[in-house]
């Protein structure tokens, strides 16, 4: 990630993700034109699946920005201006494998066109974040930002404070949402600068939202729907310009939730119940430990032929005191012989 794009991560609250260690693992596929060739350093990242493309531009772009605030996600992208069918297809036999929920479409139809070529994707299930388009229209904005199913978010450009609108960003109903775009990118000869446009404010967009869907699966929680997609990019956006929603911002700035939310961890590896199993448990809560240096205490204890288990907490605030933590220990293990605790704070 470049430091250059440090303010607009605080100021989207994607930091504390980060720091929390949701860095967008997973998988997520970009719908883009040709130029999608990953630029030197890009390769552990980007794949370009067709092997098609044809330079280093847009589509590259937009998997740079992505890789700014999901530095852990790898990401698959398809000319989906050619070959339109074979990319569908693709997509729809390794949506699965690859556990794919979103895409990234920074494609919008000229002077409000439709493009129902998207529309197969949401029958998928799969949920397009789109650019809205940058016409400087005042009146609608892009398709396929501009279809109403909740499987499309649609995406403009905010100002760099995050205050205004863009100049050029689409307004018009439907708009969901709208984040800066001036975010930094890497050429290979490592000059640095900024690509504006709402296509650069989209894959912000499509990170967040996958790196809050990377927490939901951490923790255990189930996935959400489109429409619950679309109720959280709602709810969680700052409200900005006139009170409430309106086209110019939709519902506003969209930012991560303040604070990482505190889950009970899962415990990993539980092994069977012995026959005695009240001196044998131990728990070490590791709140503030590097994760090396509690594998470390851990081990050594088992080496002592204590049966331990490590848990790992990176929720902040979760064992804000000795008694909190064994309590919330006891509950998570629903074993109430468990006696020795080794906390550190
Ligand atoms: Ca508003």
């Amino acid at each position: 990630m470049l430091p250059q794009n440090d303010a607009v991560r605080k100021l989207l609250r994607v930091k504390p993700w980060h720091d929390a260690g949701y860095r967008g693992k997973g998988n997520i596929v970009i719908l883009d034109g040709p130029e999608g060739k990953p630029r030197a350093g890009m390769q552990p990242y980007l794949t370009d699946v067709f092997g098609t493309a044809t330079e280093s531009g847009h589509a590259s772009n937009v998997a740079q920005v992505i890789h700014e605030f999901a530095p852990d996600a790898h990401i698959y992208y398809l000319d989906s201006t050619r070959n339109k069918d074979a990319v569908f297809e693709w997509v729809k036999a390794n949506k699965d494998r690859l556990k794919i929920k979103f895409i990234n479409v920074s494609q919008a139809g000229l002077r409000g066109m439709e493009t129902p070529d998207f529309l197969r994707y949401a029958a998928l299930g799969l949920i397009l974040v789109c650019a809205s388009g940058n016409d400087d229209s005042e009146e609608w904005i892009s398709y396929p930002a501009r279809y109403t199913a909740p499987n499309f978010i649609a995406v403009g450009s905010a100002t760099r404070d995050g205050n205004g609108i863009a100049g050029y960003s689409n307004e018009g109903e439907g708009l969901d949402v709208v984040v800066p775009s001036g975010v930094y990118i890497q050429r290979e000869d490592g000059y640095v600068w900024p690509v504006d446009g709402t296509s650069f404010s989209s894959p912000t967009v499509t990170a967040m939202l996958h790196v809050y869907a990377e927490y939901l699966e951490d923790a255990g929680l189930p996935d959400m729907t489109p429409a619950e997609v679309e109720a959280f990019a709602h709810g969680v956006a700052l409200d900005i310009l006139t009170k409430g929603y309106d086209i110019r911002s939709g519902y506003g700035l969209l930012v991560m939730p303040e604070t990482v939310p505190v889950t009970i961890p899962e415990v990993k590896e539980v092994p069977p119940l012995t026959a005695e199993p009240k001196k044998l448990y131990h728990v070490l809560s590791t709140p503030y430990l590097k994760q090396d240096e509690a594998q470390a205490k851990a081990d050594a204890l088992r080496a002592k032929g204590i049966t331990t288990y490590l848990v790992h907490s990176l929720q902040f605030g979760a064992f804000g005191v000795e008694g909190n933590a064994v309590n919330q220990q006891n509950n998570l293990l629903e074993n109430e012989e468990v006696d020795t605790y080794i906390a550190q704070y």
